[in-house]
């Protein structure tokens, strides 16, 4: 059977609400982040070379990457239509967002994760000057590259509830996560209406709502 190594507030989220939304048959095994460096423990480093969550195990299968698990999952469930056919008009769309979800929207609200921690964590006399030097490079590199991609999830969802068409596919699944972020990062304000509403409708649905029972938190928090 598989197993889901999921770390508490991390992306590995995305994969127990894809195995909720299912209706998998799956084993759960939570992992506590350590409390001062927020790292994985050793039992869950030493599943996977990468050290990261999430890992999935699968009779000889030990894999680790959101995306790599997805399309694994999938791959077990062809009928689930949550990943759309090469057939369909939505497909580039769905290509666009389970790429641009892991490829560019979360690397960047990873920079911006990490940019925070070394603001906190610097020296107090210096703080002020890492603090600017950061908050310009936030402006310079982060803030351009997210408007952009902020700019066209809300005219693709003006389109249609969902990233790809109608209906929930693995390319919103995919895309909570860095959504999340950027709502907590602030990037997420009053001229995305279509992109907080959607944040707002997927976080409703049942199977979400049954993954952050089992996770136990009520929303989803960014930790490196
Ligand atoms: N690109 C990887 C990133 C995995 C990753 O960085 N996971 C973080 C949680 S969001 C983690 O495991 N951090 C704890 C650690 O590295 O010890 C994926 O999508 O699976």
């Amino acid at each position: 059977m598989l197993t889901l190594h999921h770390l508490e507030y991390s992306q590995s989220f995305r994969v127990l609400w894809l195995l909720e939304e299912l209706g998998a048959e799956y084993e759960l095994k939570i992992y506590e982040r350590d409390t001062e460096t927020y790292q994985a423990p050793p039992e869950l480093k030493k599943l996977s070379p990468l050290g990261s969550a999430p890992v999935i195990t699968d009779d000889k299968v030990i894999l680790a990457e959101s995306s790599a698990i997805i399309d694994y999952i999938l791959d077990e469930h062809p009928d689930s239509g949550l990943r759309v056919s090469p057939d369909s008009g939505n497909r580039v769309r769905y290509l666009f967002w389970m790429h641009a979800s892991q490829g560019s929207m979360m690397s960047l609200m990873l920079m911006e994760a990490v940019f925070q921690i070394l603001i906190s964590r610097v020296p107090f006399l210096i703080r002020p000057i890492i603090k600017a030097i950061l908050e310009q490079a936030s402006q310079n590199l982060i803030k351009p590259r997210m408007t952009s991609l902020l700019k066209i999830a809300e005219a693709d969802l003006q389109l249609s509830k969902y990233f790809a068409g109608d209906r929930l596919t693995t390319a919103d699944i995919a895309m909570v996560y860095p959504m999340a972020a950027a709502k907590d990062r602030f990037y997420l304000d009053a001229d995305y209406p279509e992109c907080n509403d959607w944040l707002v409708r997927v976080q409703q649905s049942e199977s979400f709502k049954s993954a952050a029972a089992k996770d136990g938190r009520d929303s989803i928090v960014l930790r490196v």
